[in-house]
């Protein structure tokens, strides 16, 4: 792509204008702790940032085989690209840094929204492919994710979103199953080029896995923090434990 291409990229829609659109969102955000906000960002970003990922998983990417202690021994089977590399690239990083993008996060999610200031957790990017690969059941350390579905396969190969809204992470004893005793886990299926909204510090979420071969869903997950995010105490072990596993 050359200089001009990249200089006229537009990153959002007209529809980011538009304050009764934004109100509808921050309502249904308010209820449901996510909220699809595809509409709000180009095709052309969607595109571009695909091609910019595919390129930098050919580079960097690192498998990740394990379950996560902290959330229950839950799986992570996948490939991911990490944020240090992620944060190398300059249309990634413009659009994360846009303030735009900030302003948007702020009139959703109803108060002010800061960059997450931990950098393995800012940026990072998931690839599952394999057969039975899958982000298993957590929670995220900061409140917020903005989460870039820029490939996706068909909801009957897997690889849909599923949660449960209003729920809380106790690390020393994540007991995931209980939540789902006391409310339903909701599922939803975003397709390439969605761009969604989640509540993850107090939603539990998983992607589940996938149940072919020869499918690919490569997501680019923003991290955002709130004020209250600095005053709680945050270990990062799901993260530390993501790139220095142990079993
Ligand atoms: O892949 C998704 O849709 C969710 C990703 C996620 O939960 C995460 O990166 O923490
Ligand atoms: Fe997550």
């Amino acid at each position: 792509m050359n200089q001009m291409n990249q200089l006229s990229t537009e990153f959002f829609t007209s529809l980011l204008l538009d304050p009764e659109k934004k109100a509808q969102k921050r309502q249904h955000f308010f209820t449901h702790s996510l909220v699809d906000l595809s509409d709000f960002f180009s095709s052309e970003i969607k595109a571009d940032l695909l091609n910019n990922l595919e390129h930098l998983f050919s580079l960097n990417e690192v498998r990740r085989d394990f379950t996560m202690e902290a959330t229950d021994h839950t799986p992570r089977r996948m490939t991911n690209v990490e944020s240090r590399f992620l944060q190398q690239n300059k249309r990634i990083t413009d659009l994360y840094n846009d303030p735009r993008l900030t302003s948007l996060l702020c009139d959703i999610v109803g108060e002010q929204v800061y960059p997450c200031p931990y950098e393995p957790e800012k940026i990072v990017a998931t690839k599952l492919h394999k057969k039975g690969d899958t982000h298993g059941w957590h929670w995220d350390d900061y409140s917020f994710a903005i989460i870039f579905v820029l490939k996706a396969p068909p909801p009957s190969a897997g690889g849909i979103l599923q949660c449960v809204p209003h729920t809380n992470w106790d690390r020393n004893f994540p007991d995931i199953v209980s939540w789902f005793l006391i409310d339903n886990i909701r599922s939803y299926y975003f397709p390439s080029g969605s761009v969604y909204l989640m509540q993850t510090k107090t939603t539990l979420h998983r992607v589940y896995p996938l149940l072919q071969e020869d499918q690919e869903r490569i997501i680019l997950n923003f991290a955002f923090a709130t004020k209250n995010d600095f005053s709680d105490e945050i270990n990062h072990e799901t993260v530390n434990e993501l790139w220095n596993p142990e079993d």
